[in-house]
């Protein structure tokens, strides 16, 4: 069993009820269990401003899936509410998944880049992942309390307390 970590997002399309049913989709993940989710946030757009605040959240799974197989599995839930592929990068979306972190493990493929390249700079994947796993040290030996010193919550409040 691996423990990984999934960062949750979506600002189109009631944001509150998607991130929530997406929670409830991970629940039903092959070989997997929920462990915790965190809190929902609400956000300041990252990228493009003319787009709504988006709703974050990150959940913590163990699972016996490996990275891609859980890559498909999320893909899936993701095309499942209604996610449509725009060519815009970081513009609007009803969910976003994406893989933060599994394991220990650093991965760097075509379809699967882990850690997450952007989860180091990212108030909104960082806070709730704090929140969940306050001791976490990432595979390059950092720990994310001294990492969240240097990021500014940027307007992120907690939505909907867990
Ligand atoms: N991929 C590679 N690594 C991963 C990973 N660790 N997890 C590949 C998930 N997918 C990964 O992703 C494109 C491809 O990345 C996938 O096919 C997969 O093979 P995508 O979800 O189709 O495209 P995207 O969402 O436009 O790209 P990305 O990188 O997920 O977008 P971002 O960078 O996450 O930006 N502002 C706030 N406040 N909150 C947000 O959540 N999100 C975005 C999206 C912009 N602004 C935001 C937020
Ligand atoms: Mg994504």
């Amino acid at each position: 069993m691996i423990n990984a970590y999934i960062a949750v997002g979506s600002n189109l399309g009631d944001p509150v009820a998607q991130a929530k049913q997406a929670i409830e989709s991970l629940k039903d993940l092959p070989r997997s269990r929920v462990i915790q989710a965190s809190s929902l946030y609400s956000s300041t757009p990252m990228g493009p401003q003319n787009q709504p605040d988006y709703i974050n959240a990150v959940v913590k799974i163990e699972t016996e899936l490996q990275p891609l197989e859980l890559l498909d599995n999320t893909q899936k839930i993701e095309n499942e509410q209604g996610r449509v592929r725009k060519e815009e990068r970081w513009g609007p979306r009803t969910l976003d998944l994406d893989i933060i972190l599994y394991g220990d493990e650093t991965i760097d493929q075509p379809r699967l880049v882990v850690p997450h390249y952007g989860m180091r700079e990212r108030e909104f994947v960082l806070y709730p992942l704090l929140e969940i796993e306050p001791n976490l040290i990432l595979p390059d030996g950092s720990a994310l309390s001294q990492l969240i010193e240097s990021v500014d919550r940027n307007g992120l409040q907690v939505w909907d307390r867990n």
